[in-house]
C-alpha cells in the first residue's frame, strides 16, 4: 500500500508532495483510497464535504468506531504527513482479519479532505465543514493563488460544491475517532518510544499582514523618498522572532507574496502569512498583538500602511481523558502521553466527538519537508498499536 501511495503527487525536483486539494494528485489520492477500500470488501462513501469513508458493518447503526487521516499535503511536503493514518488504518483492519477479531460495532476508515489547507489557506477544511466550524458561506469565499474558488475547484474534481455544510448526523453514529499520525516533533524520539498519544494541540492560527508601499525604481528612488513595503515585512519578521522567543511560543511567516514582485522595482504591495502558535490561548494573544504592533510602528516610520486579517484560529484542544487513557490501558498503560503544536482533523472533530491521537516516532522530528521520515519498525508498531486500540474499542 504504502509504495502504491509513494509517487503520487510527488515532485521530481524537490522529492517533496504537492497533493493540494480537488487537484489531480488529490484526485489520483482519492482513488487509491476507494481502490483500497474495494479491494476489502468495504462500503466506500463520500460526504457530503468530500471525505472518503470506507465502512465495515452498518454505517447507519451508530456508535462507530473510527480511524483515518488525511492524504492532502503541504508544498513539497513529507511522504509521512498524514499517509501514514491512512495506510496504517487499513493495516491495522488486515491485522485484525488476521487475528479472526470480531466486530461489535461499525468501523469505518476514513481520509479527511483538505487537511493542509495548502491551496486555499484554511487547514481542516474537510473535517471543520463536517463539525461545523466552517459555515459553507465562509467556505465559498476560499480562493486559491488562482484565483479559483473553493467551489469550483470541487466541482472541477467532480463534488458537488451545493451539498457542502455541517454534517451532524453523520458525526452522531460516531462513538470514537482515533487518528494515528507521525510525530511532527522528536519527543518519541527523546524517551525511546515508538508509540505514544496524544495529550493537548496547542492553540493556533494563521495572520495576513498586507503591507502597502508605493511602486518605483528600484534604481533611481533616493532611499529616503521610498515607501518600501519589503522593508517594513522584514522587519515585522524580526519582531515575529523577538516575540515567540521571549514568550516561549512560535511564530513563522512562510509565506509571502509580492506585487509586482520585480528585481528592478520597489513592491507596491508585500502579503506575509503568519502561523502562530503557543502552549495557551493568552500567549499566543500577546505574541501576535506584539507582532502586530511592531508592524505598525514600522509602517508609520516606513511610511508604509499594513493591514491585518485573522484567517484561522484553532483554540487549545485538550483530547477526551476517558478515551485518552482507555487507549493507554489498551496498550498496556506504559506509552508516553504528549502534547503537539501541529493541528489535526481529531482535533477539529474533539469538539463534537471523542477523538484520540496516536504519534509513531519519527528519528528527526522533521516535518512538512521532502526529509520527512519513520522507520519501518516504527511503523509496524504504530500499526499494531492501532489494531490493538481499535479491537479493545469495537471487538469486545
Ligand atoms: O499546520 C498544521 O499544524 C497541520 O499540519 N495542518
Ligand atoms: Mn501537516
Ligand atoms: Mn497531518
Amino acid at each position: 500500500m504504502w509504495r502504491d501511495l509513494l509517487p503520487v503527487g510527488r515532485h521530481a525536483g524537490s522529492g517533496g508532495y504537492r497533493r493540494y486539494a480537488w487537484t489531480a494528485a488529490d484526485a489520483d489520492c482519492r482513488a487509491w483510497f476507494k481502490a483500497q477500500a474495494g479491494a476489502r470488501g468495504l462500503t466506500y462513501e463520500v460526504d457530503r464535504n468530500g471525505n472518503q469513508w470506507a465502512w465495515l458493518g452498518d454505517p447507519l447503526a451508530g456508535n462507530a468506531v473510527v480511524t483515518g487521516s488525511h492524504l492532502d499535503s503541504v508544498p513539497d511536503g513529507g511522504a509521512f504527513d498524514g499517509p501514514l493514518g491512512v495506510v496504517s488504518s487499513f493495516a491495522a483492519l488486515d491485522e485484525l482479519r488476521h487475528r479472526g477479531a470480531q466486530f461489535t460495532r461499525p468501523l469505518a476508515l476514513t481520509n479527511f479532505g483538505d487537511e493542509e489547507g495548502a491551496r486555499f489557506g484554511l487547514a481542516c477544511v474537510g473535517s471543520r465543514l463536517t463539525a461545523g466550524q466552517l459555515t459553507p458561506e465562509k467556505a465559498y469565499e476560499l480562493r486559491d493563488g488562482d484565483g479559483v474558488s473553493l467551489p469550483q475547484a470541487m466541482e472541477r474534481a467532480g463534488h458537488d460544491p451545493a451539498a457542502i455544510g455541517p454534517d451532524p448526523e453523520r458525526l452522531a453514529r460516531i462513538g470514537a475517532f482515533v487518528e494515528l499520525h507521525v510525530e511532527q516533533g522528536r519527543a518519541l524520539d527523546l524517551s525511546g518510544d515508538r508509540v505514544g498519544i496524544a495529550s493537548a494541540i496547542w492553540p493556533h492560527g494563521r495572520w495576513r499582514f498586507d503591507f502597502h508601499g508605493e511602486a518605483n525604481h528600484a534604481g533611481t528612488t533616493r532611499l529616503e523618498d521610498r515607501r518600501d513595503p519589503m522593508l517594513t515585512y522584514a522587519e515585522t519578521v524580526i519582531a515575529a522572532r523577538r516575540e515567540a522567543r521571549l514568550a516561549g511560543a512560535l511564530a513563522t511567516f512562510g509565506k509571502i507574496s509580492v506585487e509586482p514582485n520585480g528585481v528592478n522595482a520597489i513592491p507596491s504591495l508585500v502579503r506575509g502569512w503568519l502561523d502562530s502558535r503557543a502552549a495557551d490561548e493568552s500567549t499566543l494573544d500577546t505574541v501576535v498583538a506584539g507582532i502586530e504592533k511592531a508592524a505598525m510602528e514600522h509602517a508609520e516610520r516606513d511610511g508604509v500602511d499594513v493591514r491585518v486579517t485573522r484567517e484561522s484560529f484553532t483554540p487549545v484542544i485538550e483530547f477526551e481523558h476517558a478515551l485518552r487513557d482507555e487507549l493507554n490501558r489498551i496498550l498496556g498503560g506504559r506509552i508516553p502521553v504528549l502534547g503537539t503544536g501541529a493541528g489535526h482533523d481529531a482535533g477539529i472533530l474533539s469538539g463534537s466527538i471523542p477523538t484520540a491521537m496516536l504519534f509513531v516516532r519519527n528519528p528527526t522530528g522533521v516535518s512538512h519537508s521532502p526529509a520527512e521520515f519513520a522507520g519501518e519498525d516504527d511503523c509496524v508498531a504504530g500499526v499494531l498499536a492501532l489494531a490493538d486500540v481499535l479491537e479493545g474499542l469495537a471487538c469486545r
